[in-house]
């Protein structure tokens, strides 16, 4: 029961959810964050105001905007995992626990959030650690995301064949959601939702694009191939108005806008 009551604080009653990314001090460096947006509050404060649902970031992230959070009753999901862009490029196919569920459940946490690294050749120690995860989570009733990411060593990580080979590794290890990359078509992406066996896929943002009309049409092309939203940071964050942006996202994924008429009416993107 606890699950299904955090589950419906991170998706809206229509089953979708938009999520906003906020992990890439550590994934990425300080550098990802223009501008006003390295003060995450700044960021969180204007993606509630657009109408995100949830938040998915470190427990530093988490506890520096924890009031900003509390006045928009947004979800909150912890991101147990993490590796930083300073390591060696041939360690960097390996995630480290950076909290323990126990950190998360203390900041008021809906879910976690981990990464596999499926293909990796650390791909070993991330499962070790994801099945104590689950374990742990299934005891508190807390619900698991898992960004599965395909990172062989040999295979492009948007390969459809390799995404969808990622989410169902996902679901059948005990996600409850699953994050991953846009696989470029609808029909692909539609491959990779009927392989996750039910479990919500979302797709994970990306790097921002130069247009943002094409950002909000990968978001028309995911959910008309039945994902259930999106988990998205740069291209939230680095836009010069990640409130406007925020709007456009939720009203393709809520109220069945198209990318077009999102960009419209919210003044992205044309
Ligand atoms: P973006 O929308 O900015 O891509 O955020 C999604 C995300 O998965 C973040 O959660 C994470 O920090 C980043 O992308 C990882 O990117 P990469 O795996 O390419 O380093």
């Amino acid at each position: 029961m606890g699950k299904l009551i955090r589950l419906s604080r991170i998706f809206r009653g229509d089953g979708r959810a938009v999520i906003l990314a906020m992990d890439h001090g550590v994934e990425h460096g300080p550098g990802d964050f223009p501008g006003e947006s390295i003060n995450p509050r700044w960021v969180i404060e204007r993606a509630a105001r657009g109408g995100i649902d949830a938040v998915m970031a470190t427990r530093g992230v988490i506890a520096s905007s924890w009031d900003v959070i509390a006045r928009s009753g947004i979800g909150v999901i912890v991101k147990v995992t993490g590796k930083t862009n300073l390591r060696p490029r041939e360690a960097r196919l390996l995630q480290s626990p950076i909290a323990t569920v126990e950190d998360a459940l203390a900041l008021g946490a809906d879910g976690v959030a981990a990464t596999v690294y499926w293909g990796s050749p650390q791909e070993d120690a991330m499962l070790a650690f994801w099945t104590e995860l689950v374990a742990t989570c299934r005891f508190y009733g807390l619900p698991v995301l898992q960004l599965a990411y395909p990172r062989t060593v040999d295979r492009d990580p948007h390969d459809p064949e390799v995404v969808r080979y990622a989410a169902r590794a996902a679901a059948e290890v005990g996600a409850d959601i699953i994050k991953t990359y846009y696989t470029g078509s609808r029909e692909t992406f539609r491959g990779v939702v009927r392989a996750a066996m039910g479990v919500p896929v979302l797709m994970s943002g990306g790097p921002r694009r130069d247009k943002p009309i094409d950002f909000l049409r990968d978001v028309e092309d995911v959910i008309a191939a039945g994902a259930r939203g999106v988990v998205v940071g740069r291209n939230v964050f680095q836009s010069p108005d990640p409130e406007a942006m925020v709007k456009a996202i939720a009203a393709i994924v809520h109220e069945g806008l198209s990318a077009e008429e999102a960009a419209r009416k919210y003044g992205v993107g044309l």
